[in-house]
């Protein structure tokens, strides 16, 4: 009986955690390289780095470098693609620097100093909605390889992603649901 009751509340526990684990930190670079000038591979580096993931509403980027030795800077794409800092909407000078991603779209950052950017310190990422990622996964692993021209990505979300979670949280609440029945039914 005992055991019933506490594979319940694990299910609970569970369905709790879908629900509430949405927002993820990413260290930018990863723990090891970071937020730096000529990262391996140079301007690809970061792309790269990029790819690996599906990045969310909410979720946040962690940037990790010293303080004075780089900063972060969220610019445009055409300030993005000439490594133009002087218009640019928001610095961060001190390191870790941690960014929340607020809204759906492109985000587009780079280093202040001095030739940091041209040397390949510069990230490009794609914020989709929330409910895409953790049914759909990884499916886009490839980078957009085309940076030039007129850069018109194409990723649009298939609009009945945003169901699937639903569904999966509604099976998972319904077999949490017939498994208390189930429980009491026992103990009486
Ligand atoms: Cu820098």
């Amino acid at each position: 009986m005992a055991q019933i009751k506490s594979v319940t509340i694990l299910i609970v526990i569970i369905v709790v955690t879908i629900q509430t684990s949405e927002a993820e930190d990413y260290k930018v670079g990863g723990d090891f390289i970071g937020w730096t000038s000529f990262p391996p591979g140079g301007s690809s580096f970061y792309s790269k780095w990029a790819a690996n993931f599906t990045f969310k509403l909410n979720d946040n980027l962690v940037f990790k470098f010293e303080s004075g030795s780089h900063s972060v800077v969220i610019v445009n794409k055409s300030n993005y693609e000439k490594c133009n800092m002087n218009d640019n909407t928001q610095i961060f000078n001190k390191g870790p620097t941690k960014i929340n991603l607020d809204r759906i779209g492109d985000f587009y950052f780079t280093c202040t100093l001095s030739g940091h950017c041209t040397s390949g310190q510069k990230l490009r990422i794609k914020v989709t909605d929330t409910t895409s990622s953790s049914v759909t996964g990884k499916a886009p692993a490839e980078a957009p390889s085309s940076l030039t021209g007129t850069g018109v990505s194409v990723t649009t979300p298939p609009p009945q992603s945003s169901a699937i979670p639903m569904l999966a949280t509604f099976s998972l609440l319904f077999i949490t649901i017939c498994l208390q029945v189930f429980v009491s039914i026992l103990s009486f």
